[in-house]
C-alpha cells in the first residue's frame, strides 16, 4: 500500500522546475492510449502524457533501446526495481507526472548493475541516476524504513549463479511486467468537512423540520475524530458551488429565490419556508446549500483527478429530494445530482451509478434522470404501500425510467418498518448488484442517508451501523473503486455517527467487522425484490432466464387494510418513537460497537519465508512467516491424514499453513498466501477447527483428492469443478457447483452475487480458506472476482492455498489480498440460459438452509 501512497503527483509546473535535463517538450506530450493500455482506459482518458524520461516517442521505440535490461524485471535484484523502469516509460494517466529520485536510482543500480554485469552488460546510459533530481519530495523516493525491515536482504548475485531471466515479445507484456497497474491506482481516502455547514438551523419551531439539527455534522465528525479516522484521510477543503453548477439541474428561478433569503428577517424566512414541502430556510442557508454542493464536487475532483481513490463529503442540507425547481424534505439543492451531471460533462462520463440508500425515496434525483441512460439510479426506500412519506405512486417498481432511460431507475419500495440487515445484504445481492455489474459505471455516487440505520426516528429500520460498512465495501469493487459518499439524511445522533464511521473506515480499506444475527431476509422484503426484479426483467440481460413473476399479493396488503380502519390517534402514538426508545438505541450501540470493532492485524497479508513464492509476489509488500519444523508438524498431522506427512514437499507447504493460521487466529495478520498441494488442503481445514475457528468456509476450484469431512458443520464445502466429481452427492455442509469459465469474458457474476454470497452471508463463517486445485475450471478473472467479495466475511480473515504452478494467479491474488490493486474482473458478460438454470436449481434446493439465498416467493412456501 506504502508504494502507491509514496506515489507523488503534482503539477506541470512543479514538473518543470525540477526537471532540467530532461527532454520537456516530449515529456508533456499527449499521446492517444493504445489499446493494449487498459489500466489507463479504465480510468476514463482517452488521451495520457508520456513521462518519457528515456527520450522516447513511442513504446516500441522504448522497447528498443531496452532490449538489454528490460529482462531484469524478472529477477529478484531489488524491490523497487519494477517501480522504477514502469516510472520511466509508463504512459502517465491523470495528468499525474511520476518518475523517480536520484535515490532511488542509486539504490536500484548498486543492487542490479551486477546481475547486468553477470549478463555482460554494463548498467545503460539512459539509466544514468545523476539525471534524477535528489530532491525527494517531488519524487519516487528510495526505501523506506518499513521497507527495509521487510527485505533485509536483498540478493546479491554471483557470476556463477546469473538469475534466470526471461525475454519479452509484445509491448502489453513488457508493461504488464514493469508496470503492473501500480500507477494507474490511486489511493487514499478523501473526506470534506466544513464547520460552517452547521450554521443552518431551524429558527422557528417546527415538529417536521426539527430533526434535521446541525449536530448531524458535528457528531460525525466528532465521532470520526475518536476513531482516528480523520488523520487517516486525505483533508479536502470545501468550495462554494458557482452559479452555473447549480443551474446544471436547477431552474434560474429556484436560484434566485434560495439567493434571495440571504437577507430575509425570521418572518419572512418561515412564509418562504412555507412553499416547500417539509424545508426551512436560515439566513446562512443559501451559503451552506453552495458549500454542500461545491463539498461534492470537489469530492468528485478528487476522485476523477486521482488524488485520492473514494471519499465522502458530510454536507448539510441534504440534497436528494430537491428537485430542478423546488426545496423539498430537508434539501435545497440537488447535491448528488448536480455532482453526476457536472462529471458528465466535466470528464466525459458516459455511466455513473447512484445508489441511495437513504430510507426516504430521492424522487429529486429519479425525476432529474428518468430520461437519462446514463446515470443509473437505485434507491431502497420506506414506502408501506404509499403510505409514508412523500407518498408517491412514482416510488414504487413499476417506476422504472422513461424513453431512452427506461430501465435505469430501480425502486427498492420497502412495505414494512423493521427491515434491516439481511434485507439491505438481501436487496444488494438479488437487485443492485447484479445490475451494477452489468451496467459497469464508471464513477459511484452514493447519496448516503443512514436513517435506513437503526434507531432512526423517521425510519423506524433495524440494520445496525456495520451492515454500511458492506454495502460500502461490495460498491467499492465497481468502477475501479472510484466511490463517492455524500451524506444524506441521519437523525439518530448515534446510529448516524457510528454508521459514518463505519463508512469512512471500510473506505479506509480497514477490513469489514462481522455481521452477527439470523441471516435470513423477512418475507415482505423478499417479496420486495421479487417484484422489482420482475419489473426490470425486459431490461437487464442478467434476468433475461431468471423466472421472475410479479406478486399480485403481498402480505402486508391485509396490514394495510387493517391500518385504515383504526383510530388515528392511536396510530400516532404506536408510530412515534418515543424519548426512551432513542435512549435505549444509544445505550445498545454503546456496547454493539465494542462488540463487533476489532483491532485491525498489524499486518496485512502473510506468505511463507520459501523465497520462491516471494520472489514472484514482490514488490507487493507481504509479511513473511517462518513456518513450523517438520517434528512439529508430524505430530499435529495425525490419524487419516497420516499418509500425507510421508510426502516433504506436502509437509513443507502444510508447515506454512500452520503458522499462517496461527497468526490469523492471534490476530497477528489479517490473511495469507501459500503455495501448496491441493491434498493439503483437509487438513488445513481440520487444523482450523482445531485452532478454535468455529465455522470455516472453503471455496475449492479445481479437483479435489481429498473430501473433507463437513459433517459436524464447522467447515463448509463449496466445490467448484467442471464436471460432477464421484463419490460425493451435495448436503447442506458440502456443495457443489459445476461451472467452467466463458471465454468471451467474465459470467461468474451472477454465481457469486446469486449463490456463493448468499451461502457464505448464510453461513458467516469466522474464517474463508479459497483453495485452487488442478484443473480449475475459473480464470483469474473469476476467481479474483471470488476474493474481492469474500474479503467481506471473517473480518477478512481469508488464507488462500495455491498450487505451485500458478505464477500468475499468485501474484494477482496477492495484489488483492494486500489491497495494492483496483478490482479488474475482466469483461462482464450475461450468464447463458444453461447457467441461470444450474444457479436457479441449486437455489431451490438450499434455500430453507441457506436463506439468503430466497429472493421469490414460491406458492406454498410459507415463512415467517
Ligand atoms: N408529514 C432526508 O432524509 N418528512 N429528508 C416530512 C411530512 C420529511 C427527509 C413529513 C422527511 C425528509 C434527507
Ligand atoms: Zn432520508
Amino acid at each position: 500500500m506504502f508504494l502507491t501512497a509514496k506515489i507523488l503527483g503534482f503539477a506541470l509546473s512543479g514538473f518543470l522546475s525540477v526537471a532540467a535535463g530532461f527532454d520537456i517538450g516530449l515529456s508533456t506530450k499527449c499521446v492517444v492510449i493504445p489499446k493494449e493500455l487498459d489500466m489507463c482506459h479504465k480510468i476514463g482518458y482517452s488521451e495520457m502524457r508520456l513521462p518519457n524520461l528515456m527520450g522516447h516517442t513511442s513504446m516500441g521505440e522504448v522497447i528498443l533501446k531496452s532490449t538489454t535490461w528490460q529482462h531484469l524485471a524478472h529477477t529478484d535484484c531489488h524491490p523497487h526495481l519494477r517501480t522504477f523502469l514502469c516510472s520511466l516509460f509508463a504512459p502517465v494517466c491523470l495528468d499525474t507526472f511520476i518518475h523517480p529520485c536520484r535515490s532511488m536510482c542509486v539504490a536500484v543500480r548498486d543492487s542490479c548493475a551486477p546481475v547486468l554485469a553477470c549478463h555482460g552488460h554494463p548498467w545503460p546510459h539512459s539509466l544514468d541516476c545523476d539525471r534524477f533530481p535528489a530532491d525527494e519530495d517531488m519524487c519516487l523516493a528510495s526505501l523506506t524504513k518499513e521497507y527495509k525491515h521487510l527485505h533485509k536482504v536483498l540478493p546479491k548475485p554471483a557470476c556463477q549463479a546469473c538469475p534466470a531471466v526471461e525475454e519479452f515479445f509484445t509491448h502489453k507484456r513488457v508493461l504488464e511486467v514493469f508496470c503492473a497497474n501500480n500507477f494507474a491506482m490511486a489511493s487514499g481516502t478523501a473526506l470534506i468537512y466544513d464547520e460552517e455547514m452547521t450554521t443552518h438551523k431551524l429558527l422557528w419551531s417546527d415538529p417536521v423540520c426539527d430533526i434535521e439539527v446541525p449536530e448531524r455534522l458535528s457528531s460525525s465528525y466528532e465521532q470520526l475524530k475518536c476513531y482516528h479516522l480523520v488523520e487517516r484521510c486525505v483533508h479536502v477543503p470545501a468550495r462554494e458551488g458557482s452559479e452555473e453548477e447549480i443551474l446544471l439541474v436547477h431552474s434560474l428561478e429556484h436560484l434566485e429565490v434560495a439567493k434571495s433569503t440571504q437577507t430575509m428577517n425570521d418572518e419572512e424566512l418561515k412564509r418562504v419556508s412555507g412553499n416547500y414541502d417539509a424545508f426551512f430556510f436560515h439566513p446562512n442557508t443559501y451559503r451552506c446549500a453552495r458549500l454542500a454542493v461545491g463539498a461534492t464536487l470537489q469530492l468528485v475532483d478528487a476522485v476523477m483527478s486521482g488524488k485520492v481513490c473514494n471519499g465522502m463529503a458530510l454536507v448539510r442540507p441534504p440534497g436528494h429530494h430537491s428537485q430542478r425547481n423546488a426545496a423539498n424534505g430537508f434539501c435545497l439543492f440537488n447535491n448528488v445530482a448536480i455532482a453526476a451531471e457536472y462529471a458528465k460533462l466535466k470528464y466525459g462520463l458516459q455511466r455513473i451509478l447512484i445508489v441511495d440508500w437513504d430510507v426516504h425515496h430521492g424522487q429529486g434525483i429519479q425525476y432529474i434522470f428518468e430520461e437519462d441512460p446514463s446515470v443509473l439510479y437505485f434507491s431502497w426506500h420506506r414506502y408501506e404501500h404509499q403510505e409514508f412519506w412523500p407518498s408517491l405512486k412514482e416510488s414504487n417498481y413499476d417506476a422504472v425510467g422513461l424513453g431512452k432511460g427506461e430501465g435505469f431507475n430501480i425502486n427498492l419500495p420497502w412495505n414494512k418498518v423493521g427491515m434491516g440487515n439481511s434485507d439491505y445484504l438481501a436487496a444488494f445481492f438479488h437487485v443492485l448488484l447484479p445490475m451494477a455489474f452489468e451496467f459497469d459505471p464508471e464513477l459511484i455516487l452514493v447519496s448516503s442517508g443512514y436513517d435506513s440505520g437503526i434507531g432512526d426516528p423517521e425510519g423506524q429500520m433495524n440494520a445496525t451501523p456495520e451492515v454500511f460498512a458492506h454495502l460500502t465495501h461490495f460498491l467499492m469493487q465497481l468502477a475501479n473503486g472510484k466511490l463517492c459518499v455524500i451524506l444524506e439524511g441521519g437523525y439518530h445522533l448515534k446510529s448516524l455517527s457510528e454508521s459514518v464511521c463505519m463508512t469512512v473506515k471500510t473506505l479506509l480499506g480497514d477490513p469489514v467487522p462481522q455481521i452477527t444475527g439470523e441471516m435470513a431476509p423477512c418475507l415482505s422484503a423478499i417479496e420486495s425484490i421479487q417484484n422489482v426484479r420482475a419489473a426490470h426483467k425486459p431490461y437487464w440481460k442478467w434476468l433475461m432466464y431468471e423466472d421472475t413473476s410479479f406478486l399480485q399479493n403481498l402480505s402486508t396488503s391485509s396490514h394495510l387494510l387493517k391500518k385504515t380502519n383504526t383510530n388515528p390517534s392511536t396510530e400516532h402514538e404506536s408510530k412515534m418513537p418515543s424519548n426512551d426508545e432513542t435512549v435505549k438505541v444509544e445505550r445498545f450501540l454503546e456496547l454493539h460497537m465494542k462488540n463487533i470493532l476489532f483491532p485491525v492485524p498489524p499486518i496485512k497479508t502473510a506468505t511463507t519465508t520459501d523465497a520462491k513464492v516471494s520472489a514472484h509476489l514482490l514488490p507487493v509488500p507481504v509479511h513473511l512467516v517462518k513456518e513450523m519444523d517438520k517434528t512439529e508438524i508430524k505430530a499435529l498431522v495425525s490419524g487419516s491424514y497420516a499418509d500425507l506427512v510421508k510426502e516433504d514437499k506436502t509437509l513443507l507447504s502444510l508447515g506454512s499453513i500452520l503458522a499462517i493460521l496461527d497468526k490469523i487466529m492471534k490476530k497477528e495478520v489479517c490473511n495469507g498466501i501459500v503455495e501448496s498441494p491441493a491434498s493439503s488442503v483437509a487438513v488445513a481445514l481440520r487444523h482450523s477447527v482445531r485452532l478454535g475457528f468455529q465455522r470455516v468456509l472453503c471455496i475449492f476450484v479445481g479437483d479435489m483428492q481429498i473430501i473433507p469431512n463437513t459433517e459436524d458443520g464447522k467447515i463448509l464445502m463449496i466445490h467448484i469443478c467442471e464436471k460432477e466429481q464421484s463419490g460425493k452427492s451435495s448436503s447442506k455442509h458440502y456443495i457443489s457447483l459445476n461451472w467452467k469459465e466463458d471465454a468471451e469474458g467474465n459470467d461468474f457474476f451472477s454465481a457469486v452475487l446469486g449463490f456463493i454470497l448468499p451461502v457464505a452471508y448464510s453461513y458467516q463463517p469466522n474464517l474463508t480458506v479459497i483453495a485452487v486445485g488442478p484443473n480449475r475450471s475459473l480464470g483469474i478473472s473469476e476467481i479474483s472476482l471470488l476474493f474481492a467479495l469474500l474479503q467481506g466475511l471473517a473480518e477478512s480473515r481469508i488464507l488462500a492455498m495455491i498450487e505451485d504452478t500458478e505464477r500468475n494467479l499468485m501474484q494477482s491474488l496477492a495484489k488483492a489480498l494486500v489491497g495494492a490493486s483496483a478490482p479488474h474482473f475482466g469483461v462482464y458478460v450475461p450468464p447463458t440460459q444453461e447457467k441461470v438454470n444450474k444457479i436457479k436449481i441449486l437455489r431451490d434446493q438450499f434455500q430453507q438452509e441457506w436463506k439468503m439465498l430466497q429472493c421469490s416467493v414460491k406458492d406454498g412456501i410459507s415463512r415467517n
